[in-house]
Formats: structure tokens, C-alpha cells, sequence
């Protein structure tokens, strides 16, 4: 079995509702989620927009490989309401984003897909939950841990 960090995030609708569907429908697809971190309200980033967004990471346990699960979550977007990805090129507001983090210590450079998540180490609203359920973990490519790499956001923050 491999483990797979997903972050969740929604910024439409009734948010505590759609991560909670989302989980359900994780746990149907994709397999047990072994741990499902709290959920973060946090303001937009990287474009603007009135919806505060809330955030989550979850670990799960599975035996489907990296694409499959691609293929599984955007299935579950489009369940659970996501149309647009985009407009022309910049982030949208939406009832659900499914991104695929980490799959155990796996590198993967595609077209479709990048592990570990390119942009996560910048992401306060990934680094932080990621941290929180998984502090000791470390990062496949940097060799830190998620505490250190969260701490040093924040440090980074407020210098
Ligand atoms: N997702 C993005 C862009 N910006 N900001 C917050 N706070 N939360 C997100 O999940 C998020 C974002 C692209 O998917
Ligand atoms: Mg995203
Ligand atoms: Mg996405």
C-alpha cells in the first residue's frame, strides 16, 4: 500500500459540507484516509477574490498508483460541482480543488501531473495542515520535514 497527501480546498457554497463530501467520496475511490487534518480558513491566494477559502490535508492508504488517482479526483470535482479550473489562466473560485501533494517518496514530472506538488512549500494553507498531520514527514526531493519547511514559511512571512 502507498500513502497519498491530498489537499483539499473550497471557497463556494456550504465549505465544511463539500470537504466533508469530499472525504467520503476519497474514502469510497481511493481508500482509507488514515488521517485528515483540521480544517483552515485562509484568505486567496494568488488571486482575488470576497471568498475566504477553507483548507485540509488528508493522508491515504492505497493500493491505486499516481494517475488513477488523477483520474479519481477530478472525477470527484465534477461530482461535487467544479467546472472551471481557470479563467484565462487565473485561479477561480470553486466548490471544490483536489491536489495531489505527495505519493510516498515518488518523483513524477508530466505533462498531467508533478510530484511532490511543485508549489507546496510556498503554500501556507497546504504547508500548514500538512504539518500539523504530518510534521516528521520528510519532503521526497528538499530532505526537510514538513515542520521544518512550514516554520521556515512563516519565518519567511514575517522576517
Ligand atoms: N488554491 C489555489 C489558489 N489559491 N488559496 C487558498 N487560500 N486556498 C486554496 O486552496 C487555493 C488558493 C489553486 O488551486
Ligand atoms: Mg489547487
Ligand atoms: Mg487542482
Amino acid at each position: 500500500m502507498a500513502k497519498v497527501y491530498l489537499g483539499l480546498g473550497t471557497n463556494l457554497g456550504n465549505k465544511e459540507e463539500n470537504l466533508r463530501l469530499t472525504a467520503e467520496k476519497l474514502e469510497e475511490r481511493i481508500g482509507e484516509i488514515i488521517s485528515l487534518s483540521a480544517f483552515y480558513i485562509t484568505e486567496p491566494w494568488g488571486f482575488d477574490s470576497v471568498n475566504s477559502f477553507f483548507n485540509a490535508v488528508c493522508c491515504i492508504e492505497t493500493n491505486l498508483f499516481p494517475f488513477q488517482i488523477l483520474e479519481e479526483t477530478q472525477l470527484i470535482e465534477k461530482k461535487i460541482g467544479r467546472n472551471q479550473k481557470s479563467v484565462n489562466g487565473v485561479y477561480a473560485d470553486r466548490l471544490i480543488d483536489i491536489d495531489l501533494l505527495l505519493y510516498d517518496n515518488l518523483k513524477i514530472e508530466s505533462e498531467r501531473l508533478t510530484l511532490p506538488h511543485p508549489l507546496m512549500t510556498e503554500r501556507r494553507f497546504v504547508m500548514e495542515p500538512l504539518a500539523e498531520i504530518a510534521p516528521q514527514l520528510k519532503h521526497p526531493t528538499l530532505g526537510r520535514t514538513m515542520k521544518e519547511l512550514f516554520d521556515e514559511l512563516v519565518a519567511n512571512e514575517h522576517p
